[in-house]
């Protein structure tokens, strides 16, 4: 019976290693739920990274780790301490990532790490080719595995292998700056479909392929010797139930069962009625426009001194590769810029930014969910956003505003939300003022088409259409061989 294999660069599952006893706890993460009938189904397996070095592990480990992530129906990659400096915190993070993301100012081309790069992939590579057969499906995620597609095709052409960028594709002129262009398309185009969040990112894609690889393109198929490869685009959902129905949960709370979070957000909303939230959840990343964000909202409390004491930003960022100077610097700059405009502004009663560097249980994220009468979401570039997707579905009340930067490319389906241009200060400040001013009526209207259309094309459904429109390459391909 054929199977498919799912390959990420982390499995979806957390390892702890405390003296010597190992933990294996399953993730919940949203990529994990989307996958979930695809890896349940039949013989499939995950493969990729358990998140422990071979450093850490001695043999009798080592054994530990492959049994218990075989439990789960997945394989683990071994990779060096090495490896993860050059491939993942190097190549990965330092060259993709900003580039992908239109960051030309962070991205370093250092060949030393593009080896790195090639050699991990290679990796990937064999550990799928020991347990794929011919007619097998392979689903490749994200830029950590660029070319892993045609590793995997030379050596068995018969499988059909679709890959999913979960980042945005740059637009030619930022594509051609890379000194491994060729070799990263080429990688890419072992894929029978590959799949972006946008029709923008999927279209700068084919316009690469076309002006790089000289590959003729028609319409969103392009044409190789021995096949045709399809290109679309797949937006990204969330698991709506599960945020829908924690948050109507969350209604019926009595207060034995709050959280010391939920307790200080219903102080904050006792004190005072007329004192609004706006949430703010990130990693801190700086593609997401953390400084921006606090930036604007001092320029917006200067230009409405009204909302003075009457509106408080809740930002949450979760700490996120914090070994990369880049990220260094970032968590520096925001930490002063809170620090300044908190000083600048607190009064006895009220301080405008409450701030949290952490990683949040799930409770907590719908307790700000919930408590928050508008989100506002500034990234400078962001392949999709699920926390804007979030933000909509735990609004089980009616209400709730969203203030989306035009650069995520959840604002390409989201356009009931206000959209914004995150490098415009003054226009992120009148928009503020018009989500804190949205008669009721006006915040259902929009709600309720955003929910509609985000409980339709859950991430369930995606993987769904992912994997059926894989399927029907592969069926493609089997009439045109009979033809
Ligand atoms: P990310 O850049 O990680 O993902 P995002 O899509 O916003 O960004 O997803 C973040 C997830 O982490 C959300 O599900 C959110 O609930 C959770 N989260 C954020 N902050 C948290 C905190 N402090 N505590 C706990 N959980 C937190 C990449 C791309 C995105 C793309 C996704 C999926 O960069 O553009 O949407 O992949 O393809």
């Amino acid at each position: 019976m054929n199977k498919t294999i799912i390959v990420s660069n982390r499995l979806p599952l957390q390892i702890k290693l405390n003296n010597d006893k190992l933990e294996v706890v399953p993730s919940v993460g949203g990529l994990a739920t989307g996958l979930k009938s695809v890896h349940a189904d039949g013989n499939g397996i995950w493969i990729g990274w358990s998140g422990l070095t071979e450093e850490e592990l001695d043999d009798n480990l080592k054994s530990l780790v492959k049994q218990a992530v075989k439990k789960e129906k997945c394989e683990a990659v071994s990779l060096t301490q090495d490896d993860i400096d050059n491939y993942y915190l190097g190549f990965s993070n330092k060259t993709l990532w900003p580039l992908f993301h239109y960051f030309m100012e962070y991205t370093e081309f250092e060949h030393e790490q593009w080896q790195a790069y090639k050699r991990v992939n290679e990796k990937f590579a064999e550990v799928v080719l020991e347990h794929i057969e011919d007619g097998d499906t392979v689903w490749v995620h994200d830029y950590q595995l660029l070319l892993l597609p045609k590793l995997i095709k030379d050596k068995k052409p018969n499988t059909s292998i679709g890959f999913f960028l979960h980042i945005p594709f740059p637009s030619y002129e930022i594509f051609r700056t890379f000194p491994w262009r060729e070799e990263v398309l080429d990688g890419m185009l072992g894929a029978d479909l590959l799949g972006f969040h946008t029709y923008d990112y999927e279209r700068h894609f084919l316009s690469s392929v076309k002006r790089i690889m000289r590959l003729e393109v028609n319409f969103n198929e392009i044409s190789m010797a021995d096949r045709t490869i399809k290109v679309d685009s797949f937006p990204m959902g969330i698991d709506y139930n599960k945020f829908h129905n924690a948050a109507l949960a969350h209604l019926n709370q009595d207060e034995s069962q709050k959280s010391e979070l939920q307790k200080r957000l219903d102080d904050h909303i006792q004190s005072d009625a007329d004192t609004k939230l706006v949430l703010s959840i990130d990693r801190m990343d700086y593609t997401k426009g953390i400084p921006n964000r606090i930036r604007a909202f001092e320029y917006f409390l200067n230009k409405y001194p009204e909302f003075k004491e009457k509106v408080r930003l809740i930002m949450l960022a979760v700490p996120s590769r914090s070994d990369v100077p880049q990220y260094k610097k970032l968590k520096r700059e925001t930490d002063e810029l809170v620090g300044r405009i908190n000083g600048q502004f607190a009064t006895v009663s009220w301080t405008p930014i409450w701030y949290y560097y952490r990683s949040m249980p799930f409770e907590n994220l719908i307790d700000l969910y919930t408590s928050s009468q508008v989100a506002l979401i500034t990234p400078i570039r962001d392949g999709m956003n699920l926390v804007a997707k979030e933000y909509i579905a735990t609004r089980t009340n009616g209400h709730g505003v969203l203030v989306l930067s035009e650069m995520a490319g959840a604002s390409k389906e989201m356009n009931e939300a206000l959209l914004i241009n995150p490098n415009n200060f003054e226009q992120i400040a009148d928009t503020l003022k018009i989500a804190l001013e949205m008669p009721e009526a006006e915040q259902s209207r929009r709600l309720h088409i955003l929910q509609k259309r985000l409980k339709r094309y859950s991430v369930e459904k995606w993987a769904d259409e992912f994997m059926s429109s894989l399927n029907s390459t592969k069926k493609y391909r089997e009439t045109s061989i009979t033809r």
